[in-house]
């Protein structure tokens, strides 16, 4: 049955609120601590602190052993006979040109904000697993306590907080805000990156870093013996790297890095779900293990080096890296004070910058890299999974229904339910759930991708958005479809969220009436939520109310495209 169009929509756009451009601690989710990170081992969950005492007590050790190595003939003909510098290539010729300093520098500057950012999006899920289902006690590091039993636990809830100079911004759930950091300083990360490599092989450069003989691991042990017995090696550095230094150097940038970039991009829903059984077999959660591991890895390396620099003769060093120049003058130090310095200085501003001018944060994220991450709503969404991957536990996430007029429809068991759809469309509808599931019915298992981490599969049935878009017809000026809740969100106001009619037509993106096999779960989004396969999870209205195709979103709430992109700095379209 056919509705007007015209008065339909004005108390649910009127029921949409604005929103803070800053963010507002006493509007925020309340500060909640996390522990110190533990790892599992079997069955027992081992603390890592357990880690500083074990390395100081390692070190000794090593020192020990490898001065006592140092006496044994054997060892030390092997030393002479492997000095330290293993290279099948000629020396370098051009020292320490001025763009490699320069990379370097902007390598230390990108890298201290993205592993400020990526922690705090590892604190809005802070626990690391290997399988996709994300099932409580199933993870192999957490710096968050067991979830409580008996009470609804969503994943806002287990959200931790960091301190504002470790995290970016530090606040607890600032997913949004840390994500524009993250990606926005990646871009520029990844761009350094490639012109690194460029240069390197343009260069004679490239002759440092690249072992090209086996000779590189005897010389590596020969060298790891010599810097453990504190007698380091003779330094070639202007001209060769030794083999500790080559392997270090050469994992650090041709494997950690492009890990780190593959394993980030496979924890996106659009490129993870149409890449089929390279998505299931790569699934988001082992990625996300991964790099973590790949980010452990790059600190555990800054750790080293950054020691190293300074015991192994600070001002020769600088000189190198920070003049160019191979002397023991003082010309390198006060440039590498300056840029520490400059790196102090912009890491007290960043948190908080980011809590005073959130929305310019927002603004200027999406402009850098907004387009990127959307790009994969052009991907074209795989179901590759089967009723024996369901997850046998699914996280929920948001803010639940409350209002008289959803429980008396719910006590009635949704039968006086009657879904809206209007705006610009030649047929405007108003369907119950009977109507609803009298259309083609489709069914898919699917996993589900929150912005915060986490992941989970599930069977989702329902009508298709393309059967929908068919019925109602929508105008050739509709370009986007909005989704109304009957819930409110986080800070008041109605949840809603925007898609483009352009994303409403893949294959597996549907209204579903059904979770694996039975009526929508209340938690799950009752009588009716979206299924969009290729975003985020926060794009996926539950509750649904009403659906009305319009022109333009800039009117809507605070004209950001939806609930979370208002109140939660998220991103619009959300692919990655
Ligand atoms: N109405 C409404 N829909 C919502 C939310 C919400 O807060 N309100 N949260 C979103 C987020 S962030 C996620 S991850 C998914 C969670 O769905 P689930 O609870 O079925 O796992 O619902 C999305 N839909
Ligand atoms: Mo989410």
């Amino acid at each position: 049955m056919a509705i007007s169009p015209d008065n339909g929509f004005e108390p649910l756009r009127a029921s949409l609120t604005g929103a803070d451009d800053t963010l507002r601690r006493d509007h925020w989710l309340v500060p909640q601590p996390g522990i110190v990170p533990r790892i599992r081992i079997g069955k027992r969950w081992v603390s890592t602190l357990w880690a500083l005492p074990i390395a100081a007590a390692g070190l000794l050790c090593l020192i020990a052993l490898a001065q006592s190595l140092r006496e044994l003939p054997g060892v030390a003909e092997f030393i002479q006979h492997h000095p330290g510098v293993a290279q099948a290539t000629p020396p370098v010729n051009s020292g320490f040109p001025w763009w490699l300093q320069l990379q370097h520098f902007l390598n230390m500057f990108f890298m201290l904000f993205i592993i400020r950012s990526g922690l705090q999006i590892l604190a809005d899920h802070p626990r690391l697993y290997w399988r996709r289902d994300c099932t409580p006690g199933s993870e192999w590091f957490r710096f968050q306590r067991p979830i409580p039993k008996g009470r609804l636990w969503t994943s806002k809830d287990d959200s931790v907080s960091l301190p504002g100079w470790l995290g970016i911004p530090g606040l607890r759930h600032t997913v949004g805000l840390s994500r524009w950091w993250h990606f926005s300083v990646n871009m520029l990360w990844v761009i350094n990156g490639i012109l690194f490599y460029a240069l390197l092989f343009a260069t004679d450069q490239w002759q440092r870093l690249v072992p090209l003989t086996w000779e590189v691991f005897p010389s590596a042990l020969s060298t790891a013996i010599q810097y453990a017995s504190l007698n380091f090696p003779v330094d070639h550095s202007w001209t060769r790297y030794n083999g500790l230094q080559q392997l270090t150097y050469f994992v650090t940038v041709f494997v950690a890095a492009p890990v780190s970039i593959l394993t980030g991009l496979m924890q996106s829903p659009a490129i993870s779900n149409t890449l089929g059984w390279v998505g299931k077999v790569f699934n988001r959660q082992a990625m996300r293990s991964l790099h973590f591991i790949a980010f452990a890895w790059f600190v555990g390396f800054i750790v080293a080096h950054g020691a190293l620099v300074f015991i192994t003769g600070l001002r020769q060093n600088t000189n190198h890296m920070f003049a160019g120049v191979d002397d023991t003058s003082w010309r390198g130090f006060p440039l590498f004070v300056l840029a520490m310095a400059i790196l102090a200085v912009t890491w007290g501003i960043a948190s908080p910058f980011t809590v005073r001018h959130a929305r310019l944060v927002q603004r200027f994220g999406a402009a850098m890299v907004g387009s990127l991450i959307g790009l994969g709503d052009r991907l074209q969404t795989r179901s590759q999974l089967t009723a024996k991957d369901i997850s046998p536990y699914f996280w929920s996430n948001g803010t639940l229904p409350t209002s008289p007029e959803y429980r008396e429809l719910e006590a009635g068991g949704f039968a006086a339910y009657r879904l809206h759809i209007g705006g610009l469309v030649e047929a405007p509808q108003l369907l119950s759930l009977a109507q609803l599931k009298a259309m083609p019915k489709q069914t898919q298992v699917t996993t589900h991708f929150c912005i915060q981490g986490w992941t989970g599969v599930a069977e989702w049935g329902g009508v298709s958005m393309r059967q929908v878009i068919k019925l109602v017809k929508p105008r050739p000026e509709a370009r986007y479809v909005v989704f109304y809740s009957f819930a409110a969100g986080a800070d008041g106001g109605r949840y809603y969220d925007v898609h483009t009619v352009q994303n409403m037509r893949h294959e597996l993106t549907i209204l579903a009436y059904e979770m694996n096999g039975e009526a929508l779960p209340f938690v799950h989004g009752a009588p009716l939520r979206l299924r969009c396969e290729n975003e985020l999870g926060y794009k996926m209205v539950k509750w649904i109310v009403a659906i009305e195709f319009v022109h333009d979103f800039a009117d809507l709430g605070a004209g950001r495209g939806g609930y979370n992109e208002d109140h939660e700095f998220y991103g619009y379209r959300a692919s990655i």
